[in-house]
């Protein structure tokens, strides 16, 4: 079920959600090979999880199929270095500048500074708070809500109301880690027989996901029923604390995640995993193709709306997993 309303950051006004095809964002796109020279800084928010190296190969790519100068900077997961890189960008007399924000807040002097300096700036994956949308051109997301959403109502439907559940929460302060809880507690909290054992950060990797997994299952191994991680890599995580600790995960426990990488669906079609909500990572032609409408003059809207798929058992098998781009 769709929500009625985009994230909370876009309720401030009725931002143009404009859907895009997967199919569109797998890498047909607008672009030529003539980058004629442009310059761009993409300020990557760090390598954590296998989504986020597969959203850098694919702007990396775009950039390069269309002779783009792409002036990249890794963060290593610190807003202050992200915040240093957009800084850098300017300084060069970037044309555009890719940002995908660490965390929701902070962003308004940097913005503001690249405003200033004449710089689009395009948001790709997370979306930020700012006092004034006009200090990016574009967000070019998922909706974290639904996918929150979608999750809750599957194990609703899984378990017929009935479970008792750990939330493994991405980066405290990111987008997908406030709108992923956000959506998945609405969803069970029409559902009295499902409840939260315990909700905790596991940094979207896999190894803290599997430490704090391995923690909570000290606490609650004699009555978890279900995980549900943010992001694929610690729903990995996770399957190995369970396996650690004699529990068959998809079975003893069911594993949900969201992201839709190969490891998981892997792990999906031989039943460790039960429930993926996709979100893409190939944002790179989206991105250069938003670059050069805003360079045309184009107006867009303030938030191109990534449409995600649910897979489990029913739509998923090894030949669909192996023809899967990332
Ligand atoms: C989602 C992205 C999240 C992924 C994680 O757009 O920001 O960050 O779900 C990644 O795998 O670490």
């Amino acid at each position: 079920m769709k929500p009625t309303s985009p994230p909370r950051r876009h309720r401030r006004r009725n931002a143009l959600a404009l859907i895009l095809a997967p199919i569109a964002l797998a890498g047909c796109s607008g672009g030529d090979s003539s980058g004629d020279g442009l310059r761009v800084g993409f300020a990557q928010a760090g390598a954590e999880s296998a989504w986020r190296r597969a959203e850098t190969t694919s702007i990396k790519a775009e950039a390069e199929k269309r002779g783009v100068d792409l002036k990249f900077a890794d963060a290593q997961g610190k807003q202050e270095n992200q915040i240093a890189a957009v800084r850098d960008f300017i300084a060069q007399s970037v044309d555009a500048i890719i940002l995908a924000p660490i965390v929701e807040t902070g962003w308004d002097d940097v913005l503001t500074e690249a405003k200033d300096a004449g710089i689009p700036v395009v948001l790709v994956d997370r979306g930020v708070d700012v006092g004034d949308d006009s200090l990016y051109a574009t967000l070019i997301a998922s909706d974290f809500v639904t996918e929150g959403q979608m999750v809750g109502e599957w194990l609703a439907e899984k378990t017929s109301g009935n479970a008792k559940i750990i939330q493994l929460e991405g980066t405290p302060g990111a987008a997908p880690a406030i709108d992923r809880k956000k959506g998945f507690d609405d969803a069970i909290a029409a559902h009295p027989g499902m409840t939260l054992l315990a909700s905790q950060s596991g940094e979207f990797n896999i190894e803290k996901g599997k430490e704090v997994m391995e923690a909570l299952l000290a606490q609650h191994a004699g009555s978890v029923t279900a995980v549900y991680a943010h992001n694929d890599d610690m729903a990995l995580g996770a399957v190995q604390a369970l396996e650690a600790a004699g529990k068959k995960p998809g079975e003893d426990v069911l594993v949900l995640s969201i992201d839709g990488g190969k490891a998981a669906l892997d792990a999906l079609v031989n039943g460790r995993i039960n429930c993926v909500v996709e979100c893409l990572p190939l944002l790179g032609p989206n991105a250069f193709d938003a670059i050069e409408k805003i360079r045309s003059g184009e107006t867009l809207p303030k938030w191109q709306k990534v449409e995600d798929q649910l897979f489990d058992a029913t739509n998923t098998d090894a030949d669909f997993v192996a023809n899967r781009p990332y």
